[in-house]
């Protein structure tokens, strides 16, 4: 048995940043337009006059203030609400492929590998653009990487910490020296836009990380690396069936009886009852987890939360330390991010953790649709 450890990562950033200004102006401007296309039938009470939204609503309950996106002009053109990302025929790059690509190679150079020192990648995302050939091996394949093996994998919010797991364990056991971790998330192509409780959630990116072998990392961190190493000292995973955070879209759609189709085919939530349900199932595992690996939470320099919701983060670190936490134990990305699903917690990770000193223990936790919750105990070992 090897123990296996992080040795870097990487974040693709869209061009496009929509504050929640502008989110709101178009959405303002949307309702307006379907309340005076449809004022008498709301008059005759046949439909619902719509709500207008706010950034100040939008702040208070989540802690949102702008997202990047792949296409900005499409989701603000209130004739479309949907970003528009033109098709790509079989032999181009997939898009998920190629937001995969910049990151992957940042992480591999932070790490001070090549990609041919790569033995597995693992694609881990809450969408897939389509079913098959995998996304993995096509990106396997526009890296170069011409060995190993590519799989992908969908456990929603947790796909990341899902993979580090299955990485983790597979480095462990000796049947890979290095995976590449990937999280392409496109989250603006699967969220309703004209819903004004839920169009200020979600941004796209794309995280990568490497789980490798702790020997070969602190080996090169010895010989003169600069590269920190991180060792996974285990990980956590817990699933419970809920309906709560639901997305119908599938490869049965077509053949259903009433074929289902636009909104009913998108993200939706119980927003109050997720909140409600995963602040103590997570806060719970975490503090089991730190107790069987015999850490108080106070020894936790630092949690890196899912970035969905601050109030949400902020009620589970305190929660777990039995305190108010200070900014810098629990930090937000998803102020200048929104909620990029399995992401989330990379990006924090990736943004606010070289501050930290060798022996300093982190907890990388990731919670969401499923639900499915998991948590990474590291320890800064270089
Ligand atoms: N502007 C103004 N007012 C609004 C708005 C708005 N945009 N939206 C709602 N309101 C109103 C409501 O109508 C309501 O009015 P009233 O009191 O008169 O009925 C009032 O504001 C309060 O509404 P809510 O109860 O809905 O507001 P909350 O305080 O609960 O906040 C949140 C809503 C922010 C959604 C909050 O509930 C939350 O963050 N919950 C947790 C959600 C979460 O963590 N979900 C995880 C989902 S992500 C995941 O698992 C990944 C899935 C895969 C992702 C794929 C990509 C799409």
């Amino acid at each position: 048995m090897y123990a296996a450890a992080i040795s870097g990562t990487g974040l693709f950033t869209p061009g496009n940043s929509i504050s929640n200004d502008e989110l709101v102006e178009a959405l303002n401007a949307f309702v307006e337009r379907y309340n005076t296309e449809n004022a008498a039938r709301i008059a005759a009470g046949q439909v619902e006059a719509l709500s207008p939204s706010s950034d100040d609503f939008i702040v208070k309950a989540s802690g949102i203030k702008s997202r990047y996106v792949l296409d900005k002009e499409g989701l603000l053109d209130i004739d479309r609400m949907a970003p528009s990302l033109p098709t790509r025929g079989d032999d181009q790059l997939s898009i998920q492929a190629e937001m995969a690509i910049q990151p992957s190679l940042n992480a591999l150079a932070e790490a001070g590998l090549e990609v041919g020192e790569i033995d597995g990648v693992i694609c881990a995302a809450s969408n897939m653009q389509r079913a098959y050939p995998a996304m993995s091996i096509e990106i396997q394949a526009a890296l170069g990487l011409d060995a190993g093996w590519a799989f992908d994998m969908n456990v929603a919010c947790s796909s990341a910490t899902f993979a580090i797991d299955m990485a983790a364990a597979a480095v462990r056991s000796g049947q890979a020296r290095r995976i590449l971790m990937i999280n392409p998330e496109i989250c603006s192509a699967h969220l309703n836009w004209e819903n004004r409780d839920c169009h200020f959630i979600f941004g796209d990116v794309c995280t990568a990380a490497i789980v490798e072998r702790e020997d070969l990392a602190l080996d090169r961190s010895a010989a003169g690396g600069d590269g920190a190493v991180w060792s996974i000292l285990g990980s956590k995973l817990r699933t419970q069936f809920s309906n709560n955070i639901r997305n119908n879209f599938g490869f049965l759609n077509r053949t259903e009886a009433e074929a289902r189709t636009g909104w009913d085919l998108l993200f939706k939530q119980e927003g109050r009852k997720v909140f409600k349900e995963v602040v103590p199932m997570v806060a719970d595992m975490i503090s089991e987890h730190l107790g069987e690996h015999d850490l108080a939470p106070d020894d936790v320099r630092r949690f890196w939360l899912h970035q969905a919701n601050k109030n949400m983060n902020d009620f589970i670190a305190k929660k777990i330390l039995g305190r108010a936490p200070e900014v810098d134990e629990a930090p937000i990305v998803l102020d200048e991010f929104a909620n990029t699903s399995s992401a989330g917690c990379v990006i924090a990770f990736h943004r606010h953790r070289r501050d930290l000193n060798v022996g300093d223990f982190g907890v990388l936790c990731s919670f969401g649709a499923g639900y499915s919750a998991g948590s990474v105990i590291v320890r800064r070992a270089a």
